[in-house]
């Protein structure tokens, strides 16, 4: 009797100790902010983070996203060969994930085997979709790597140049500035190319980004600024080869894609020169490099479908250190100074898929996945579909913290020039502008309390 009592005092005091610390992880709307994903968090700090399935798949969905992490992992070589046949003629990479490192950001590094950034192409005008228009004999991409004895479209070569920002306080940051050139084109490119260099972005979450009604995104839309806070935000809407029709775009860093089945089978095409049902085509075709060889498409049907169900199905990294008061503080600065106006803090999915933890969920992906005119200093020029050639998706803040960790030296924004979250804020402009300068403004101790909230993402 005396010995029940002492152990209900001691669990009580235990639970009563318990609940204490949890409650300081809950926001005021009673949410625990560590859920970055709702029931699709994973708490996982090292270099696999961005690894893990969501939680509650059934045994047959559990085997289909190892299926595809699989496939993910592959490396793809030249027909004909037995498994993973099909590579190039023309490519970027030989996997998805020499790309996507960890399920991670990439390396903005071209032509090689660890190499992550891709360069889209186009000339001025729009085809009959409102999409871009193709480069005769180069296509929408340019492929800088070819299987044996066929030639890479041509090499592409990056430099940078430093320049000096200096703060008012007096305290000054570098900003390297890139520079683009191809070298070696297999015939002559055109004098008109419009080019934009990309760099790959994580591909963890994206099953939640799908999951978000298109009424809430077109809800974040102001393109007249009717609020008067200099942000405006508008939806790209985009072809889909699959249905015919013109929707809402979400993935890609222009929102130049509607559905994940279109990016991966285009990843698969564009990428890495598999054909598949939904891009049959190879991306060579009509150009003297094509092989001719009728063999489309070459990726099976159900591979395509295990590679999307895979990344749809990734969870997202919890939030960490959000009990720190420093972190706390850098959170009010970030809805202060209004870098929430585009990067929005919390969103409830929708409820219609099959896969129970990505429907309603209060997620934090921190994107409005609407366009922004990002300043002439982000600008590549070149439009896609609706997205001008100063605009931007604006970029999910989750997991943003563990880039370090998921990629060793981190690289921030569209083309990985930032090498810190303090460049990525600098190169801010466009509708930015305000919120760049007022970061500038803020005493050394807020800037770094700002930096300190984006690292606990
Ligand atoms: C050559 C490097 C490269 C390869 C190989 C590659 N990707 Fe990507 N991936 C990118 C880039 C760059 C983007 C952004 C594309 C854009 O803006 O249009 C991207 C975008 C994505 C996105 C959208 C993410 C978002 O936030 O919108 C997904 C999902 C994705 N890739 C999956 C894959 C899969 C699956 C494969 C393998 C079939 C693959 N990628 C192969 C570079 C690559
Ligand atoms: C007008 C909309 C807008 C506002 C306001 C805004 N951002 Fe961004 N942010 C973007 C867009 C768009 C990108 C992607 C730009 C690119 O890749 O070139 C981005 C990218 C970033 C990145 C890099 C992400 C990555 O994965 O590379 C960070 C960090 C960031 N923003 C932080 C902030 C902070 C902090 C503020 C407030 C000082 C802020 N942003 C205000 C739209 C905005
Ligand atoms: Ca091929
Ligand atoms: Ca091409
Ligand atoms: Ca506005």
């Amino acid at each position: 009797m005396k010995k029940t009592l002492i152990l209900c005092l001691i669990s009580g005091f235990v639970l009563a100790l318990t609940q204490c610390n949890k409650a300081s992880f809950f926001s005021e709307d009673g949410f625990d902010e560590r859920l970055a994903g709702g029931m699709a968090t994973v708490f996982d700090e090292t270099s696999k983070a961005f690894t893990h399935p969501v939680t509650g798949l059934t045994d047959r969905q559990k085997t289909v996203h190892e299926l595809g992490d699989a496939a993910f992992e592959q490396t793809f070589v030249a027909a004909p060969a037995p498994v993973n046949s099909g590579l190039g003629p023309v490519f970027n990479n030989v996997s998805c994930i020499s790309c996507h490192h960890n399920d991670g950001k990439g390396t903005p590094t071209a032509g090689q085997t660890t190499s992550s950034l891709l360069v889209r192409l186009g000339i001025p005008g729009m085809d009959a979709w409102g999409g871009n228009l193709p480069v005769p004999g180069f296509g929408s991409q340019l492929q800088d790597l070819a299987i044996l004895g066929k030639q890479p479209e041509a090499t592409v070569n990056i430099s940078y140049t430093e320049q000096t920002i200096t703060y008012p306080d007096g305290s000054s940051a570098s900003l390297r500035i890139p520079s683009y050139t191809f070298t070696n084109p297999y015939q002559p490119l055109p004098a008109n190319l419009l080019t934009s260099p990309r760099m790959a972005p994580p591909v963890f979450g994206v099953g939640l980004l799908q999951n978000i009604p298109e009424a809430t995104v077109l809800s974040f839309a102001d393109e007249n600024d009717a609020n008067g806070d200099g942000i405006s935000g508008r939806p790209n809407f985009v072809y889909n080869p699959q249905t015919g029709r013109t929707e809402l775009g979400r993935f890609g860093l222009k929102a130049n894609v509607s559905t994940l089945a279109i990016q991966v089978a285009s990843a698969f095409n564009h990428d890495m020169g598999i054909t598949n049902y939904i891009v049959p085509v190879e991306s060579c075709a009509g150009q003297s490099q094509a092989d001719n060889l009728q063999d489309d498409p070459e990726l099976p049907d159900s591979i395509l479908n295990y590679v999307t169900f895979y990344v749809e199905t990734l969870a997202v990294p919890a939030r960490r250190n959000v009990t720190d008061p420093d972190v706390k503080a850098g959170g009010t600065l970030f809805k202060q100074i209004n870098c929430s106006g585009c990067h929005k803090p919390v969103i409830q999915t929708g409820a219609d898929l099959s896969i129970s933890a990505l429907n309603n969920q209060r997620i934090q992906p921190f994107t409005d996945l609407l366009l922004h005119d990002m300043g002439e200093g982000l600008a590549d020029g070149r439009p896609d579909f609706r997205a001008t050639g100063r605009e931007w998706r604006t970029a999910p803040l989750w997991g943003i913290g563990l880039f370090q960790k998921t990629n060793g030296t981190p690289f921030y924004l569209h083309d990985g020039r930032a090498r810190t979250i303090e460049e990525a804020i600098l190169w801010h402009g466009g509708e930015a502008e305000n919120s760049r300068n007022e970061f500038m403004h803020l005493p050394v101790a807020d800037r770094n309390r700002l930096i300190k909230f984006i690292q606990s993402l």
